[in-house]
C-alpha cells in the first residue's frame, strides 16, 4: 500500500514538476517586430510562425507579432538594435533594415547583382549566408530562417519607365538606407528617403512620383494601382527576409523549444517565400495581369535593357563593394556560381 502510495505520489510530484521545468524563466508573452502590415504576405508569414511556435510548443512559446513597426514608432532602420537590446524578441526583417547598421547586409542591395530567384537561393543556403549568419550572430542576433519580400520594382504615376532617360528625375521614394540614394541617384532618379508608414500618404498626395517595392509581396495588396499607373518590371534588388531572435532569449528556450522555433522558422520563410513567388516568372504571370487589370501599364524589362541601368551604378559598386567586404561579395559570387 505504501509503496504504491509512495509511486503515485512520485508520479504526482513529477508531473507538477514537469511543466514548471521546461517553462523555467519562460515569458508569458514574446515579442516579434514587422515593419509591414498584417495582411502583406510579409506580415501573414509573421504571423504563421508565430502560430507555429504556439501550436508545436504547446502554447509554452507564445509570441505576439507587432506589425506596422509598432515597436519602433515606424523607425523601420532601429529595428535591429531593438532586437539586440531586447525591445523585441523575435523579428520577421529585411536585411535593408538593417543594413545601415550591418554593413555587410548592403550585400542584398547590390544593384542587378541576384539575376534570378536560384541565385539568391544559392547565396542564402550557402557559405555567404552563413558568413552573413555568422556575422549577425556576433552582434546578438540569432538568423533562424529566411523567408523573401521579393524582387523590388519600380511604379509612377509619370510614364512607362524602360530606359533610364525614362527614369530621369523622377521623384522616387525609398528606404532610410544610404545605398539607395546612391543607387537611384546613379541611374538618374530623385530619390526622397521616407520610413514605409509614412510612405502610404505621400504616394497618396503625389508627394513623390514613383516607389519601389515587390510586387506580390507589397504592391498588390497595397493596391498600388490607386496611386500609380505604371509598373516597371526590373528587378533591379531583391529583398530577402530573415526570421530571428535575440541570442539571449533564444538561450533562455529549452533545446527541445529551440529545436521547434529553428524548424518552425524554416518552415514559415519557405510557405511565405513561395507565397511571394507566384504569378511572377512565365509561365505564369497571373501578377502581372493583376497589376494590368487595375489599369497599370506594366513594362518588363529585357536583359540588354536591365544592363543600361546596371552600367550606371558602378559608382555604387566602387563605394559599397569595400564596405560589405570584398571577400563576402566574392563568396556570394562563387555560391551563385555553383
Ligand atoms: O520600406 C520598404 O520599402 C519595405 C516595406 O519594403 C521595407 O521594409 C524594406
Amino acid at each position: 500500500m505504501l509503496t504504491v502510495l509512495k509511486k503515485s505520489m512520485v508520479a504526482v510530484v513529477c508531473l507538477l514538476m514537469l511543466p514548471a521545468l521546461s517553462e523555467a524563466g519562460y515569458k508569458k508573452e514574446y515579442k516579434l517586430s514587422c515593419v509591414v502590415g498584417p495582411k502583406m504576405p510579409w506580415g501573414e508569414g509573421a504571423t504563421l510562425f508565430a502560430d507555429l511556435v504556439r501550436e508545436r510548443t504547446e502554447g509554452r512559446v507564445n509570441i505576439k507579432v507587432y506589425t506596422a513597426g509598432s515597436l519602433m514608432a515606424g523607425k523601420q532602420t532601429n529595428e535591429f538594435l531593438l532586437l539586440k537590446r531586447g525591445v523585441a524578441d523575435f523579428a520577421f526583417a529585411s536585411p535593408i533594415n538593417w543594413s545601415s547598421t550591418l554593413k555587410p547586409l548592403n550585400l542584398f542591395n547590390l544593384p542587378f547583382f541576384f539575376e534570378d530567384y536560384a541565385a539568391l537561393d544559392r547565396v542564402t543556403a550557402g557559405e555567404s549566408g552563413r558568413e552573413i549568419e555568422a556575422m549577425i550572430a556576433k552582434k546578438g542576433v540569432t538568423v533562424l530562417g529566411w523567408g523573401e519580400n521579393g524582387y523590388r520594382e519600380l511604379t509612377n504615376s509619370r510614364r512607362a519607365v524602360r530606359t533610364p532617360e525614362d527614369l530621369k528625375g523622377l521623384k522616387v521614394r525609398v528606404v532610410g538606407t544610404p545605398i539607395f540614394i546612391d543607387i537611384m541617384k546613379s541611374m538618374g532618379a530623385n530619390p526622397v528617403n521616407m520610413n514605409w508608414g509614412e510612405a502610404k500618404i505621400a504616394f497618396q498626395q503625389g508627394v513623390v512620383d514613383a516607389q519601389e517595392n515587390p510586387a506580390v509581396g507589397i504592391e498588390i495588396p497595397l493596391k498600388i494601382w490607386q496611386f500609380h499607373n505604371h509598373v516597371s518590371f526590373w528587378g533591379y534588388v531583391i529583398d530577402p527576409l530573415m526570421i530571428t531572435v535575440n541570442n539571449r532569449t533564444l538561450k533562455t528556450f529549452t533545446k527541445e523549444d529551440q529545436a521547434i522555433i529553428r524548424k518552425a522558422a524554416v518552415d514559415a520563410g519557405l510557405m511565405q517565400k513561395a507565397v511571394v513567388r507566384k504569378g511572377l516568372v512565365a509561365p505564369d504571370l497571373s501578377a502581372h495581369e493583376v497589376m494590368r487589370k487595375n489599369g497599370m501599364e506594366v513594362t518588363v524589362l529585357t536583359p540588354d535593357e536591365k544592363k543600361a541601368f546596371r552600367a550606371l551604378t558602378e559608382s555604387v559598386y566602387e563605394k559599397w563593394v569595400p564596405r560589405i567586404g570584398e571577400a563576402l561579395v566574392e563568396k556570394a559570387k562563387m555560391d551563385m556560381a555553383q
